[in-house]
């Protein structure tokens, strides 16, 4: 049987691109020259398989006249040009609820590491300080106000972790949820205000592009705490570093930015932030649930059979 090709936009994990290969011709997108694919290739293309942080532009899919379907390794699509997919009838995929555990965990991470800075307190007992003293006191975790900027899939997941750390919970999203006994702030500059910690759990595009901005983090005050798991668009950035240096807002557990991976260099300079690589669903169990439910949908697709986490 002739192996149908698949435009890869990124590289998966090894058991992921051999699963891959056994059943499609792997063009990679990142090893193909300047030039990018040959004009011959172009049209034989029908399957592209892209990541959440890479997603795939209006020239690539305009180059693909007979693109089918694009399955994205991530929940996130909103690097994918999803007006032109919707208007040539490609279809669209990604890797929902899998990762929500996961992504839920890195926030309790962050939360915990930037307010009780266990970092620095590692750097301290590696470097000999202890001998001279200890750190100084941070403030707890159990008993704070943790707003949820969108409680959908992630959002919910992390509301009930934390209701293990006995925080009051409040959460911001377009509507009020009925299955939910947290209370609700339509407004996400009074979540803010009311918030000890806000962690963003928001999908990114252009709904909630820069929606975390001057006024939220002024709201978030001096002895609030930021965690951003979501997207870096979701963010303001220049206005969340200057934030943070002038101590506008206490500190920020950051997973994502503008600009990834070349971040701003500013962040590093700063003692009151944790930063992590975009790692929200980086565990081995995820990871491998991710790539089986891309590897299923092309399946499906191919087959004819309906799609199983379709976004369009
Ligand atoms: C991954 C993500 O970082 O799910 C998303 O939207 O951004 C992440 O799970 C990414 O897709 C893997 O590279």
């Amino acid at each position: 049987m002739i192996k149908p090709d698949l435009l890869m936009m990124g590289s998966y994990p090894d058991g992921d691109m051999e699963a891959l290969s056994s059943a499609y011709r792997l063009l990679k997108h990142w090893e193909l020259g300047p030039e990018g694919l040959g004009v011959a290739s172009r049209p034989l293309i029908r399957a592209l398989a892209t990541r959440g942080d890479l997603g795939v532009d209006t020239q690539t899919l305009e180059s693909l006249p007979n693109l089918e379907i694009i399955a994205c390794y991530g929940v996130g699509v909103d690097a994918i040009d999803l007006e032109t997919a919707r208007r040539r009838g490609i279809r669209v995929t990604n890797t929902p609820d899998v990762l929500n555990g996961d992504v839920a965990d890195l926030a309790i991470g962050l939360a915990l590491a930037t307010m009780r800075r266990i970092p620095a307190g590692d750097a301290h007992v590696r470097s000999g300080d202890w001998e001279r003293g200890n750190p100084a006191l941070a403030p707890r975790l159990h008993g704070k106000k943790v707003g949820i900027a969108g409680l959908g899939r992630i959002g919910s997941t992390l509301a009930r972790r934390f209701s293990g750390f006995d925080v009051e919970i409040g959460y911001f999203g377009r509507s009020p949820r009925k299955d939910t006994p947290h209370r609700y702030f339509d407004d996400l500059t009074a979540l803010a205000a009311w918030a000890d910690l806000l962690v963003l759990t928001l999908p990114g595009g252009n709904a909630t592009h820069k929606l975390v901005g001057a006024q939220v983090l002024q709201a978030l005050g001096p002895e609030g705490y930021l965690v951003n798991v979501s997207r870096g668009s979701t963010v303001d950035e220049a206005a969340l570093l200057q934030a943070l240096e002038a101590r506008a807002i206490a500190g920020a557990g950051l997973d994502v930015f503008w600009n990834e991976p070349r971040i701003d260099p500013r962040f590093a300079r700063l003692d009151n932030v944790v930063l992590q690589p975009h790692l929200g669903s980086a565990t081995i169990e995820t990871r491998r649930a991710m790539g089986q439910l891309v590897r299923d949908n092309l399946t499906a697709h191919f087959a004819g059979l309906p799609l199983l986490t379709p976004v369009i």
